[in-house]
């Protein structure tokens, strides 16, 4: 039975097949975790990414790990938030549905999402983790290859909202 839970910290230290980068349709580095996984992963992941030509919000594209423990990163382009009807959900929910199909893809077993959007892009966190947590979860009732997924936090704040979204009151 594959499980989803909730940790806290920096996603770059994780021991994973893949994780899952919160990027820009650039592809080719910025601030908050997708400066940490270009300055974990090394320079190399700059010069792969250049290769696949920028990625559409909502979309994902897979490269390699280069010195980061895991074999892959999955680049994602969360959307900025501009106040909730703007396509908003949809477009976050497509994050993570075009991620795992890519996991599923590269045979990955073990997967770890940060918090697409919820920084830079403004995305609300309790609006968003709803939508993480209801898209992986429903991915993994599924037919799946994915043995784990954990859904990384930066924030002790950020950590107790993602348990009420997947535990709620306490259950
Ligand atoms: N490990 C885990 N989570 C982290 C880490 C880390 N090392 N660092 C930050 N977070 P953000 P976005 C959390 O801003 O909102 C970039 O410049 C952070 O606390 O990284 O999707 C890109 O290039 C927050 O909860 O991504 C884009 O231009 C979550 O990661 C833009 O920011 C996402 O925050 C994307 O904005």
């Amino acid at each position: 039975m594959s499980s989803v839970r909730v940790w806290l910290g920096d996603i770059t230290t994780l021991d994973v097949d893949a994780i899952v980068n919160a990027a820009n349709s650039s592809l080719l580095g910025g601030g908050g975790v997708d400066g940490a996984i270009h300055r974990a992963a090394g320079p190399e992941l700059r010069e792969e990414c250049r290769e696949l030509g920028g990625c559409p919000t909502g979309e994902a594209r897979i490269s390699g790990g280069h010195r980061l423990f895991a074999r892959h990163i999955i680049h994602t382009v969360g959307p900025v938030w501009h106040g909730g009807d703007k396509g908003e959900d949809e477009l976050l929910a497509s994050c993570y549905r075009a991620s795992l199909a890519l996991a599923e893809e590269h045979d990955v077993h073990t997967l770890a999402f940060p918090a697409i959007s919820t920084g830079v892009y403004g995305f609300p966190i309790e609006r968003a983790a709803q939508i993480a947590v209801r898209e992986v979860r429903g991915h993994l009732a599924g037919p799946t290859g994915l043995d784990e997924v954990i859904l990384v936090v930066f924030s002790s704040r950020d950590e107790d909202v993602y348990r009420e979204a997947l535990f709620p009151h306490g259950e």
